[in-house]
């Protein structure tokens, strides 16, 4: 006979967080959101531990080397997504390892031969308006000279008018060698009172830019999560088909950290993918798994030799799991048996199996409750597919800017890989949709609205670190019609 569960299956707006006594050390400066990322023996800390409790889903939509690079400089970390070549991903890795705070690829190329017309239509595309010339118009070839909005007067100059008859020349710019510091290239801004100064080599061909803004954002990161050598800390999302060969790619390439990534991780193909990796290239390989959304997936996992575990079925805001295979749990739920086994394990063994959080975060405080309800660090996609960073196309729908937000299970993903059952290959039905996320800005901005919401949360239930959070936050559960009465009510709001 099938074996039911009693308990509803949760979500996270079914939850309220109680106040505890906020003492007056209890401000928002002194909160510290540091959270483990893999496993450790008790006494010890983790090899990799997040700044910030979140890390950005491994998704085509979301995280790629721009993403990845923007969400270590605060704090975080993107695994950066499996469905692709395993070249394409392995350079991502290494763009985001080689990554110099303060040097700039550029995304905003012509040559000269381009017309303003071209220059007008880049800068809007990109939103750039320094724009290098270069003898094949890329970013790596021969720097020529560069254009600024100083250059030419839009309704005056034709719009014909070719580049080279109004760029700022090679032989007027001042540039610097490959090879020089930030400081060097931040005095020679200083000195020349420069906006932007190209980066090139020993052949005259362009490398970066150093921009005058960036100096003082790159102050500006204290959180910035960084490997021994100064690079920035990032992961990989990994398949169980093709990892012998992908694996050793991803770790030459300079990867952080692997997770398998699969919507139903409670499977042999996962244990014996994290059995190869372990004996292959030892315990200093790091590799998460999942996802799971109970007990006896979470143990299995761990007994496979998994650094951490991701919980969560069908709770993706772009998944539809539920609707066409029937599995799945409430992530509330899911989450708070999974941690309850982590802790369970922990006191048996003495050693802590860090759990992510991933899919169906809709609201700023679903995060606290996530990690109050025993999350180390959350997974979301959505959340990050609305900034600048994230790789796909900001478009005006219906008088409002939006982002392009397709799930891995779409078949404009194409991610067979992740839906695979162990025969034969390809997408057979969808399990996700492809959609649309309002426009929010950038991520430095819109995740320090984040946290200052959740450091103000932590704060009114007497905490100030994830752990403490765990440990004392007191949860209730909400009536529908309470839920109506957390919201404006009764009242004429004003438009
Ligand atoms: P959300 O943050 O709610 O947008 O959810 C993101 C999560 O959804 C991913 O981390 C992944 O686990 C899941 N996902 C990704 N693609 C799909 C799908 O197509 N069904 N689901």
């Amino acid at each position: 006979m099938a074996k039911y569960l009693n308990e509803t299956s949760r979500t996270f707006s079914e939850f309220l967080l109680i106040p505890g006594l906020t003492t007056k050390e209890c401000v928002p400066a002194k909160v510290s959101l540091k959270t483990p990322l893999t496993k450790y023996t008790k006494g010890e800390t983790s090899d990799i531990e997040l700044n910030v409790p979140f890390v950005s889903a491994i998704m085509q939509s979301v995280s790629n080397d721009g993403m990845a690079i923007a969400l270590a400089k605060n704090g975080g970390l993107s695994f950066i997504f499996g469905s692709q070549s395993i070249q394409e991903q392995a350079s991502m890795i290494s763009k985001v390892k080689n990554h110099k705070s303060g040097f700039v690829i550029s995304t905003a190329n012509l040559t000269q031969d381009h017309a303003l017309k071209d220059v007008i239509a880049l800068k809007a595309k990109t939103g750039h308006s320094t724009i290098a010339i270069t003898d094949n118009g890329t970013a790596e070839g021969k720097l020529l000279g560069i254009v600024t909005s100083r250059d030419y007067r839009v309704g005056t100059d034709s719009l014909d008018k070719k580049v080279k008859e109004f760029m700022t020349p090679f032989d007027h710019l001042i540039t610097a060698k490959l090879g020089a510091t930030l400081k060097e290239a931040n005095d020679l801004i200083w000195e020349h009172k420069l906006n932007s100064l190209p980066v090139i080599d020993e052949e005259n061909n362009f490398k970066f830019f150093v921009f005058r803004k960036d100096y003082d954002n790159h102050k500006e990161n204290p959180l910035e999560l960084t490997d021994k050598q100064k690079k920035l800390v990032v992961g990989a999302g990994i398949n169980t088909r093709d990892y012998k060969e992908r694996v050793p790619a991803l770790i030459e390439a300079g990867a952080d950290v692997l997770c398998i990534d699969s919507s139903d991780g409670f499977s042999e193909w996962q244990q014996e993918t994290i059995q190869y990796i372990k004996k292959e290239f030892g315990s200093a390989v790091k590799v998460g798994a999942g996802n799971v959304v109970d007990r006896d997936g979470f143990l299995y996992l761990v007994e496979a030799g998994a650094d951490f575990v991701k919980v969560g079925v069908g709770g993706g805001s772009i998944c539809i799991t539920r609707e066409t295979k029937g599995i799945g749990r409430g992530q509330a739920t899911a989450l708070i048996e999974v941690a309850a086994a982590r802790d369970e394990y922990f006191q048996q063994t003495g050693i802590y199996v860090p759990i992510c959080s991933d899919g169906g975060i809709a609201q700023d405080y679903h995060m606290v409750l996530a990690l109050a309800m025993g999350a180390d660090f959350l997974m979301m996609g959505r959340y990050f597919a609305r900034f600048d960073e994230s790789p796909t196309r900001k478009l005006m729908v219906n008088g409002n800017y939006v982002k392009e937000y397709w799930g891995e299970g779409s078949n404009r993903a194409r991610n067979w890989e992740r839906y695979d059952m162990g025969d034969t290959d390809g997408l057979k039905f969808e399990e996700g949709v492809d959609s649309y996320v309002p426009y929010a800005g950038t991520l430095k901005d819109n995740l320090a609205v984040t946290l200052g919401k959740i450091k103000s949360t932590m704060c009114s239930c007497g905490t100030i670190s994830i752990a403490e959070l765990k440990e004392k936050a007191s949860i209730t559960l909400v009536s529908s019609v309470s839920i109506v009465e957390g919201g404006a009510h009764d009242v004429i709001v004003k438009e």
